[in-house]
């Protein structure tokens, strides 16, 4: 309702926020409900960085109104679709597009993808010792079903030429101030060409809400979220790396550390960019420290994922780590998404129950015992131990 009275204006998140006429405060502390969203964990109020609690993470798709909200800027338009255009163009393109939302709805296929959207600092607040940065929790990701173009076949049409390195995206987000750089991300040519990556004007089969990027987003499935540029507005192709802020400066990790997709445009002896997500799993039944109650039947469960080789096998441990068994899976909803892992717990006898959970992807890769820790807190996906007392 709110969306829609300031729509076709430019307004500022942290004004949106602000105001109290339009701000909901939860029983919780810290939980605040954006216009459209029901309450998340506010990390940050301006720009908006606002975390999905567990209570949304239980569901196979993440509902649009519980979906974590990320920006770095905090001028965030309420683009109105009916004026809205997808400029494509630059010099490896033969023939410059501008592209209207009825012009996408028309003229490609429509296709779908479940995909994971985790940011690349998602549980950073849980790095010790402690690093700058967002301090998000387990929250800063969700699955969901994404519905758009394919930008293979905008590029198809726009003349891809031979010579093309890197595709650019740009959003209609903008800085306050003015030396803060624009946000804007680029893609290697190869990777911007796969079936998968779209430019997405649905989310779980409604348009894209506000705060996750509407009219129009990239889709980069197995990606982490940095390259999800929302309220999409440019794409550019040029036959040389992109030099941008946020893929020079920022979102790189030492070359060498982790694995994952190469981004040989954009790599240096030094760093390169962040890239795939990597194999993953956490626990949304329960918390650390929960009491079962002795002799009540109960299930551990939670989601597993990797950067989209899919999961191979889920491992769990209720001794603290000694013996492992096989959790039985749950559907697969593609290789892009989350998949269900599910062990029953045994609360015949009173004590604790030292519960950890080790994902395999079928690229081989399995969660560390211990984290690699990296100056920007990126890719945490340790192992997670958490102990519950049946009494
Ligand atoms: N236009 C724009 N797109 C953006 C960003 C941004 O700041 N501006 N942040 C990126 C980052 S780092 C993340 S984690 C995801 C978050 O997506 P969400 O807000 O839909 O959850 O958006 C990405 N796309
Ligand atoms: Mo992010």
């Amino acid at each position: 309702m709110l969306a829609r009275m300031i729509s076709r204006r430019v307004v500022t998140a942290g004004l949106l926020a602000g105001s109290t006429a339009t701000f909901a405060r939860a029983r919780d502390e810290g939980l605040v409900a954006l216009p459209g969203k029901q309450p998340l964990i506010k990390r940050a109020f301006r720009p908006p960085n606002y975390e999905t609690p567990l209570a949304g993470l239980r569901t196979p798709y993440t509902s649009n109104d519980v979906f974590f909200v990320r920006y770095h800027l905090a001028n965030i338009p309420e683009v109105d679709a009916r004026d809205w255009r997808l400029q494509v163009g630059g010099a490896s393109i033969a023939r410059p597009l501008s592209l209207s939302l009825a012009d996408l709805k028309r003229d490609y296929e429509q296709v779908t993808v479940n995909a994971i959207n985790q940011c690349s600092g998602n549980r950073r607040g849980l790095f010790t010792p402690r690093v700058p940065g967002v301090q998000w929790g387990y929250g800063a990701m969700g699955n969901a079903r994404w519905g758009g173009v394919r930008l293979r076949d905008i590029l198809r049409k726009a003349g891809l030429a031979a010579d093309a390195v890197e595709v650019s995206f740009d959003g209609a987000d903008t800085a306050l101030m003015p030396k803060t750089p624009d946000f804007a991300k680029s893609l290697p040519v190869g990777r911007a060409i796969d079936e998968n990556v779209l430019v997405a004007l649905e989310m779980n089969g409604e348009p894209l809400p506000h705060w996750n990027g509407a009219p129009a987003r990239l889709v980069v499935p197995g990606w982490t979220a940095t390259y999800w540029v929302k309220h999409l507005t440019e794409i550019r192709v040029e036959p040389r790396p992109f030099e941008g802020f946020w893929m020079a400066s920022s979102y790189r990790l030492p070359t060498g550390l982790f694995p994952g997709a190469p981004f040989a445009s954009q790599t240096t002896k030094e760093t390169t960019p962040i890239t795939e997500i990597l194999v993953n799993s956490f626990v949304t039944s329960h918390v650390d420290g929960e009491r079962l109650r002795r002799g009540r039947p109960v299930e551990l469960r939670g989601w597993s994922w990797d950067g989209g080789s899919g999961i191979a096998r889920v491992e769990v441990s209720l001794d603290g780590g000694r013996a492992w068994r096989d959790a039985a899976l749950g559907e697969d909803m593609g290789r892009f998404s989350w998949r269900q892992f599910r062990v029953p717990l045994d609360t015949s006898r009173a004590g604790p129950i030292d519960v950890a959970v080790r994902a395999q992807a079928r690229s081989g890769a399995v969660q560390p015992e211990k984290l690699v820790v990296n100056a920007p807190g990126y890719h945490h996906n340790i192992i997670q131990k958490l102990t519950l007392e049946v009494a």
